[in-house]
């Protein structure tokens, strides 16, 4: 008998069907950020990283051209299982004949490289505005900001990637998730709050009243608590994005990066209460750690209860699931895949896990036999089914950096 073989028959006992959960587990795409490549840097514009976030680390081999960025998340994805989109921000434009177009100005045929790359490998694109990394975020303000000249300008670029969006849903057949993040705030505290958050709220009325059809582009209100050097405000809160997104139900979705929120605030939670109210919900999943919100993601017990919920929901056909992590301090091709595989591993554990007997027991108010059962279920073989998952997709259970250190020996390091 073999281990997966073994673990079937254990798997079994507790009703659970393994090789359906590796069936469904194939179909279940994660959304890959192509930004991990290059420290968020992308192509349109010399300065660095701003808007609250950052990358630390300098380590070697970082994608400086379009062609290395594709050639990076190949080489990643031949080390992933299961289905993947392919995540792009507005500031990785590619400008083919060298002239520069500023962002609200960007064109569908600015992203046809992009279109090519996901059509090439049979998936789907999403899309997000770049409203940072740009000499027209006037004193850190883009679609809050009290010039109106500047306001307007980030909201023609909010237009501009809705026409994009429509234009890769079309392409690829499948839906576009366009995400609307600002960092907009203040380091101090403000002597209005209200203002900035009414003049976001006319920025996203108006860059939604381009047209697109809800059912192949979504646009998404992404919340943050505080952004650094913008501490004490920041217009997009979880208040103002839920709320938004609530009373635009026909226009947008939510959209929850569980590095956002304050620590002891888990986004597992509210992925269910969210899917009471929206049709459709959409998420970054990404590792906070402290203050920071951006670390590479890793199996741990929040991502592992994020999929539990998506799961346990019945929900995998309404949350869009995207990473969101930038670390430059490690292998960047390596960063992308232990994320996407964590996530992967934790699609795969939920979908292996009893939740029709475990909500029973709670059901039923047998709460000492669902804890003890709950516990058990963390002893399951998971590994076992997680190998030949892999296997089935045609990639490696283990040992996966093997190949990525050849590759940074190979290509990487001569990156100079
Ligand atoms: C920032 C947000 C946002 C960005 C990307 C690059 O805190 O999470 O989603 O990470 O748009
Ligand atoms: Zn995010």
């Amino acid at each position: 008998m073999t281990r997966y073989e073994s673990a079937k028959e254990i798997y079994a006992k507790y009703g659970v069907d393994t090789d359906a959960a590796i069936a469904k587990c194939k179909e279940i795409p994660v959304s890959l950020h192509c930004w991990q490549g290059d420290d968020v840097i992308g192509f349109d514009h010399d300065g660095g990283l701003t808007g609250g976030i950052q990358t630390t680390g300098n380590y070697p081999g970082k994608a400086r051209t379009p062609d290395e960025l594709m050639a990076d998340m190949d080489k990643a994805m031949s080390l992933m299982p299961g289905a993947k989109k392919i995540n792009v921000h507005a500031c990785y434009a590619i400008f083919e004949d060298g002239t520069f177009t500023d962002r609200d100005a960007l064109e569908p045929k600015h992203f046809q490289k992009w279109v090519d790359f996901a059509k090439e490998r049979g998936m789907g694109l999403d899309f997000n505005p770049t409203f940072f990394s740009s000499p027209k975020v006037k004193d850190g303000l883009t679609l809050t900001s009290p010039d109106e000249a500047t306001r307007k300008f980030w909201v023609e670029h909010g237009k501009a990637c809705i026409r994009i969006s429509n234009y890769m849903a079309e392409q690829t057949g499948v839906p576009c998730v366009m995400n609307i993040w600002i960092g907009d705030g203040y380091k101090d505290v403000p002597a209005d709050r209200m203002g900035p958050r009414m003049r976001y709220k006319q920025s996203i009325d108006e860059i939604l009243s381009e047209p697109y059809d809800i059912k192949m582009v979504k646009p998404c209100v992404e919340s943050k608590v505080f952004g650094i050097g913008v501490e004490a405000f920041t217009a997009g809160s979880a208040e103002f994005a839920l709320s938004y997104a609530a009373m635009n139900k026909e226009k947008c979705l939510p959209l929850m990066d569980n590095g956002h929120y304050h620590p002891t605030e888990v986004v597992s939670d509210k992925i269910p209460a969210l899917l009471c109210f929206f049709p459709e919900v959409a998420l970054h999943v990404t590792r906070g750690i402290r203050w920071d919100s951006d670390h590479v993601v890793v199996y741990d017990d929040e991502t592992k209860e994020i999929a539990q919920e998506i799961v346990r929901c019945n929900a995998l056909d309404r949350v869009y699931i995207a990473l969101d992590f930038f670390d430059a301090s490690i292998n960047r091709v390596s960063a992308w895949v232990t994320g996407f595989r964590s996530m992967q591993k934790a699609l795969l554990n939920a979908l292996c896990t009893p939740s029709a007997m475990l909500k029973d027991l709670q059901d039923t108010n047998q709460l000492s036999r669902k804890m003890a059962a709950m516990e058990d279920c963390k002893m399951l073989p998971i590994g076992d089914v997680w190998a030949e998952y892999c296997r089935q997709c045609g990639v490696t259970a283990d040992n996966y950096y093997d190949e990525i250190e050849a590759y940074e020996k190979e290509v990487l390091l001569k990156r100079v």
